[in-house]
C-alpha cells in the first residue's frame, strides 16, 4: 500500500520521501509468497466491489507502466456449502453489482476442474475475472516508478514515532536515521501498526499465518496456471481455506493456505517455524478434496495477517490529524486493493477526500476516538 501512495504521489507532482524498515520487497511482513488472490464477487461485502473494479484498471496501468507481470486472470472458485459466507456473500456481491458469474454444483466442479472432488451438497460461485496478484513484483514496480517520477526512497531506515503539528499542519516523523518535517504524512505499517497507530483507539491483532507447497502426487500440470482456478474453499466446520494455481517453473509446488485460524503474535517476535502438527492439518482438508495436492511438502513460510475487529479495512485521515492518511489493518485480505489503495491514500493525502467509497473503513466505526 506504501508503495503504490508513493508512486500516486509522485506521479502527481508531490515531493516524496519514503521510508522502510527493510528492503523491498521483503519476506517480513504480509507481501511475500508470491500470488495473492485477487477476485470481484467480494464475499466480505458489497461495498468492495467499486474498489476491484478500480484496482483492476489500476494493475493493468502499473504493469503497463513498469513493463512488469502482476494480474494474472485464471478464474475462480468460492466453494462450501449453498448457505456459507463464502457462496452466499460471493453471490449478494456479484448479484448487487451486476457481476457475470456462474454456479456448479460439485459434480460439475469436478467435471470442470478434476483435481477437486468436493462432497455432494458442496456449490461453487465460478468468477471468470478472479486470479491472482504477485505482490513482490507489484511492490517493485510501485518503488521503481515511484523513484522514477522523482521520490525519494530510504530503506532500512524504521519510523520510531511521528507527531502531527497542533496547528493541523505538518507532521514530524522520527526514524533510527533521523527527523523529517513534512506537510502530510502516509502511515500504512502493515503488522507494526500497533507500534505507530496505537492512539487511533482500534485493536488490531497481528496474526501469524503459514503458507504452504505441495507437490502434486500425479505432477505439477493439473495445478498449473490454464488447468486450474485460485480457489477459497471453506469446508463443512465453517474453515476456510485457499490455493493457487503453480506458475513459473513450477518447482515450488502449488500453494495452499488457510484463510484466518492463525496465532496472534506481533511482527517482530513472529515464530517463523513452521510446525508438522501445521501440515497435518492441512492434509485433513486437502486428503478427500484435493486429493493429488496431497503430496510433498516443498515450503511452508510465515506471514503476517493485521486484523481489525470486524476484518475491514482502515483507509481515512487520522481521526484527530487532518494532515495524516492512514492505511492499516487488511485483515488478511488486503493485497488485491494495494494499487487502489494506494491512489485512494494519495488522495487523502493531497484533497483530504477521495472519490472512491471508503465509509466502512472509517476507524470511527469502533466509537469515536477521544479529542
Ligand atoms: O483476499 O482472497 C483473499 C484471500 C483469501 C485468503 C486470504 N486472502
Amino acid at each position: 500500500m506504501g508503495s503504490a501512495a508513493a508512486y500516486h504521489l509522485a506521479k502527481r507532482g508531490q515531493r516524496v520521501l519514503g521510508l522502510e524498515r527493510f528492503g523491498s520487497p521483503h519476506d517480513q511482513g504480509s507481501h511475500h509468497g508470491g500470488s495473492r488472490i485477487i477476485r470481484q464477487a467480494y464475499f466480505e461485502d458489497p461495498a468492495y466491489v467499486p474498489l476491484l473494479l478500480r484496482a483492476y484498471e489500476l494493475w493493468e496501468e502499473i504493469e503497463k507502466e513498469s513493463g512488469t507481470n502482476i494480474l494474472n486472470i485464471t478464474g475462480g472458485l468460492m466453494m462450501g456449502s449453498e448457505n456459507s459466507l463464502t457462496v452466499k456473500g460471493s453471490i449478494d456481491s456479484a448479484k448487487a453489482w451486476n457481476l457475470s458469474y456462474d454456479i456448479l454444483d460439485a459434480k460439475e466442479i469436478h467435471r470442470k476442474f478434476p483435481i477437486f472432488t468436493p462432497p455432494e451438497g458442496t456449490i461453487a460461485l465460478y468468477e471468470e475475472k478472479a486470479g491472482f496478484v504477485r505482490p513482490e513484483n507489484s511492490v517493485l514496480a510501485h518503488l521503481l516508478q515511484a523513484e522514477k517520477h522523482g521520490a525519494d526512497l530510504r530503506f532500512f531506515e524504521p519510523v520510531i514515532r511521528w507527531e502531527a503539528h497542533p496547528s493541523g499542519e505538518g507532521v514530524t516523523v522520527v526514524t533510527a536515521d533521523g527527523e523529517y518535517e513534512a506537510g502530510r504524512l502516509v502511515v500504512s505499517p502493515g503488522a507494526w501498526a500497533p507500534n505507530v497507530l496505537e492512539d487511533l483507539g482500534v485493536n488490531l491483532l497481528i496474526e501469524r499465518q503459514v503458507m504452504m507447497w505441495f507437490a502434486p502426487t500425479d505432477g505439477i500440470e493439473p495445478f498449473r496456471v490454464g488447468n486450474m482456478p485460485i480457489y477459497i474453499w471453506e469446508a463443512e466446520d465453517g474453515v476456510q481455506f485457499y490455493g493457487f494455481p503453480s506458475f513459473g517453473l513450477g518447482g515450488e509446488g502449488a500453494k495452499i493456505a488457510f484463510f484466518r485460524m492463525g496465532q496472534p503474535c506481533t511482527a517482530d517476535t513472529i515464530d517463523r517455524n513452521v510446525y508438522d502438527s501445521e501440515i497435518d492439518k492441512m492434509r485433513e482438508y486437502i486428503g478427500s478434496r484435493i486429493p493429488q495436492l496431497n503430496g510433498k511438502l516443498l515450503q511452508a513460510r510465515t506471514c503476517l495477517y493485521s486484523n481489525t475487529p470486524d476484518e475491514h479495512f482502515l483507509i481515512s485521515l487520522h481521526p484527530r490529524h487532518k494532515q495524516v492518511a492512514i492505511g492499516a489493518g487488511f485483515s488478511g485480505h488486503g493485497f488485491k486493493f494495494a494499487s487502489v489503495v494506494g491512489e485512494i491514500l494519495a488522495d487523502l493525502a493531497t484533497e483530504g477526500t477521495s472519490r472512491l467509497p471508503i465509509e466502512l473503513f472509517s476507524p470511527n466505526r469502533f466509537g469515536k476516538v477521544q479529542l
